[in-house]
């Protein structure tokens, strides 16, 4: 496909309530949107870079930089979504840069042929199930009206996002309030150390289906030392930037699950290969999210309908996220979020809404 041209949009999300990780709180999401434009179709990227280098090294600015300046030119004239990762791997890291650009040059590719994200990364399903990341939050019974609210909008599992200070009351009072049936999990976004392992056993306790990403996300041997004394299984999130990290974390024990996030592997094909890594080695995986809008959700759903994907996503609705998503907004039934079925992603922004939310718009001519 030859690249006419690349649009980067910066838009400007209010949430509609805070969202508060051991890393940060986050009241608007400021995302960067790549628009590639081919002679025969255009496709959307969703950069899931955060305002700032706190979730990993990646921030918004840095991500829109890292594309005009080194990205795009990086580029052949005529360039196929397969290769484009080949094409940009000179360029050291800034995998969340790389995804919205793969993932919007796919978008075209696949629009121009008539596919879907689902059909080209293997669905199985057409439907998935949904759980919510549910925020620290000030006060316990606060925590516990947001789970009921969630519960009762139908999601199949709940991820309390801990920190230390916010971890075992919490986990008991839900654990108590809502029955030892509900699928619960908790993601510390590596809050804790190595020397933190009997406070966190303490969590044993609660039947939890496992511990997002405990240590720092360099610390694959201390997550196998931890994983050695707690019952609860370890699941990785920041550890995880490739096929190769997730290899040398299952060979070395430091998790017996991963939570898959296209943005952080630098895109939907690395996805894939990290799930059929972790599927030829018996290791659940799951879809993890970095609250995306419409367009960045749609292509999460489809990659979560894969067979690997055995344990429920961070795909929630639109509403969790946003009041007016930037495309027709994701609703929930009974628990599930439909695959889109149309070419490419599936979903288009609302041009009003779009235009609405922009902050800045710059046009890169190939
Ligand atoms: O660690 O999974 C995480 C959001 C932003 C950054 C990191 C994480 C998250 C979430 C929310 O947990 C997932 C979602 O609902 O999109
Ligand atoms: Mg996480």
């Amino acid at each position: 496909m030859k690249i006419t041209g690349v649009e980067l949009r910066r838009i400007a999300m209010p949430l509609v309530a805070p969202f508060r990780t051991s890393f940060g709180t986050e009241t608007t999401r400021d995302v960067l949107l790549v628009r590639v434009v081919t002679p025969e179709a255009e496709g959307w990227g969703e950069c899931v870079a955060m305002s700032q280098p706190l979730y990993s090294s990646e921030y918004v600015d840095g991500a829109a930089e890292v594309i005009r300046r080194f990205l795009l030119p990086a580029l052949p004239d005529e360039v196929d979504a397969q290769a484009v990762a080949r094409h940009l791997a000179p360029i050291k890291g800034h995998r969340m840069a790389k995804a919205a650009l793969e993932t919007a040059i796919l978008d075209a590719q696949l629009r121009a042929n008539g596919e879907s994200f689902g059909q080209f990364l293997g669905a199985a399903v057409d439907r998935v199930p949904c759980g919510v990341s549910v925020g620290i939050m000030d006060t316990v019974p606060q925590l516990l009206d947001a789970v009921e609210g969630y519960l009762e909008e139908g999601y199949v599992r709940i991820k309390l996002k801990i920190e230390p200070g916010w971890d075992v009351e919490p986990v008991r009072a839900v654990r108590e309030r809502f029955g030892e049936d509900l699928l619960l999990q908790v993601d510390a976004n590596a809050a804790y150390t190595l020397a933190d392992a009997r406070h966190l056993a303490r969590l044993d306790a609660f039947g939890l289906l496992l511990i997002e990403q405990p240590l720092a996300n360099d610390d694959l041997v201390q997550h196998a030392q931890l994983a050695a004394q707690l019952q609860t299984p370890i699941c990785l999130d920041e550890s995880i930037e490739s096929a190769e990290h997730a290899a040398a974390a299952i060979s070395l024990g430091a998790c017996s699950i991963i939570n898959i996030k296209p943005g952080r592997t630098g895109g939907y094909l690395e996805a894939r290969r990290i799930h059929d890594l972790c599927r030829a080695h018996g290791v659940a995986v799951w879809c993890g999210g970095m609250l995306e809008t419409g367009l960045g959700r749609a292509a999460n759903v489809a990659l979560a309908a894969l067979p690997g994907f055995t344990l429920p996503g961070d795909t929630s609705a639109s509403r969790r996220y946003y009041a007016t998503d930037i495309t027709e907004p994701f609703e929930l039934a009974e628990g599930h979020l439909s695959v889109p079925k149309g070419p490419g992603l599936g979903v288009e922004p609302i041009p009003s809404i779009l235009e609405e939310v922009t902050t800045s718009s710059e046009w890169i001519p190939a």
